[in-house]
């Protein structure tokens, strides 16, 4: 066991142990700090903006769960709703109003929408919106876009063919490259290369499934009249325009990417915030579509756990709480404040950094030029990065663990917070700056 919990005692030895138990002594990769020369720290507890980890020790957090604790941690009125869901039960297998309920503020904020089915990841739901998208067009090929994550299904786990709209090959061992064929692989923000997809397999292609802001290759924002291509194309060509909204959905906007960029997708895939920090999400779209799913139509989908009550009232509860007037100007004048103190920091460390923002979200790469789509991404100093993210954690801020993943800004984030991150970022980036 290398040391990389330097000071860390608890969360080594907690390390150690978790080790013995489960691969990687983690329950998702990401956690582990591959790569990483510290970490991974334990946390303890969360309230607001800040992380608690085993040593006592508190952070500023900008990994917020990986995006859904856009209210903070512990939101008062949502872990309320929670302590009164969880009296009446956890779990019954049945209809309940609550689903209902949710389903009423999803299909009101997203206009795309008309039924929605609840699911307990955000893998379930974009797996689910494929084979419905398959079912509904009769066909089986899907574009996905290099960089952008949609879970860990199968036919997502797919690499780049040899050609820029060659099928894919699995990136993964145990997927089947008789599946990962079925995926073609094309670079964001490059409408042509999906075009250049539709014409090698006409007729082949069910759907589209784009992340309408990239977040899982750092922020990449969708380049001008990006959307709007990839849904002129699908209309074109007989194929479904699915938003991956996991990330984006009530973060870029109430509405999602959909909103904020005027496109509207055929299905929408949503998670994260919508489960209020508890295993929930979904996935929806035309009533023609949806209306294909069991049990009224042949598309077979089911979740024992698919609306639990305990998740969709913290959903309600979270949902309810964004949608007040001034939470999206809030989020947008945050995320704008840390992008310039980012910006000014380095700039004075005489560090070359690219942020890309999207309201809330956003991501610093060590480089200096634009980034736009995976290629970048994979040309930016990323051992710069590892340093830059011990510099923060050992100043007392938590970034996500990769130089390919956001930064979440909350409701819970203050001023104060954002000046304590530049200061740190200032003192992490000089550090930085010596290899
Ligand atoms: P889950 O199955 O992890 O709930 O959702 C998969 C997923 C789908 N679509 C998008 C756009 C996503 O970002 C995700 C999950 N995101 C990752 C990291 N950004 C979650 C963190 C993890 O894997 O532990």
């Amino acid at each position: 066991m290398t040391d990389r919990h330097d000071g860390h005692v608890r969360s080594r030895a907690a390390y150690e142990a978790a080790c013995r138990r489960l691969p990687g002594g983690v329950n998702s990769p990401v956690r582990a700090y591959g790569g990483m020369d510290i970490g991974p720290v334990f946390i303890a507890s969360a309230r607001g903006a800040k992380v608690v980890d085993l040593d006592g020790r508190e952070y500023i957090d900008y990994v917020g769960s990986w995006g859904p604790m856009i209210l903070g941690h512990a939101h008062p009125e949502v872990i309320a709703a929670i302590h009164a869901a969880v009296d009446r039960g956890t779990s019954f297998g049945a209809p309940t109003l609550a689903e209902t309920a949710l389903a009423e503020r999803i299909v009101r904020a997203m206009a795309s929408i008309e039924l929605v089915r609840l699911v307990s990841s955000g893998t379930e739901a974009v797996m689910s919106a494929v084979r419905l998208a398959r079912a509904f067009t009769g066909r089986e090929m899907i574009v996905k876009m290099a960089g952008c994550y949609h879970g860990h299904s199968d036919s997502f786990l797919v690499a780049a063919g040899s050609g820029v709209a060659e099928q894919g090959t699995a990136s993964c061992p145990g997927v089947p490259q008789a599946l990962a064929q079925l995926t073609v692989v094309a670079p964001y923000n490059d409408a042509e290369a999906v075009r250049a997809a539709f014409e090698r397999h006409k007729g082949r292609i069910a759907a589209v499934l784009v992340e309408p802001v990239a977040a899982n290759m750092g922020v990449v924002p969708p380049a001008a009249g990006y959307l709007e291509r990839l849904r002129r194309l699908c209309d074109e060509h007989g194929a479904l325009l699915i938003f991956d909204e996991v990330i984006s959905g009530f973060r870029v906007a109430f509405g999602g990417a959909q909103q904020r960029y005027g496109v509207d997708a055929d299905l929408t895939c949503l998670g994260k915030i919508i489960g209020g920090g508890l295993p929930l999400a979904a996935f929806g779209g035309r009533a023609a579509i949806m209306e294909q799913l069991a049990p009224i139509g042949q598309v077979y989908q089911a979740g024992t756990l698919s609306g639990n009550p305990i998740a969709t009232a913290a959903a309600v509860a979270t949902l309810d709480l964004l949608a007040r007037p001034g939470c999206y100007d809030r989020l947008e004048a945050l995320g704008a404040a840390l992008e310039a103190g980012l910006a000014d920091a380095a700039a004075r460390a005489g560090v070359p950094l690219t942020i890309n923002r999207v309201g809330s979200i956003l991501s610093g790469f060590f480089c200096d030029r634009p980034v736009r789509h995976f290629a970048d991404v994979q040309a930016t100093d990323v051992a710069r990065f590892k340093r830059f993210f011990a510099g923060m954690l050992e100043r007392g801020v938590y970034l996500a663990p990769s130089a390919y993943e956001a930064m979440f800004v909350s409701l819970a984030h203050t001023e104060a917070d954002i000046e304590r991150t530049i200061d740190a970022a200032r003192q992490a980036l000089q550090a930085a700056a010596r290899p």
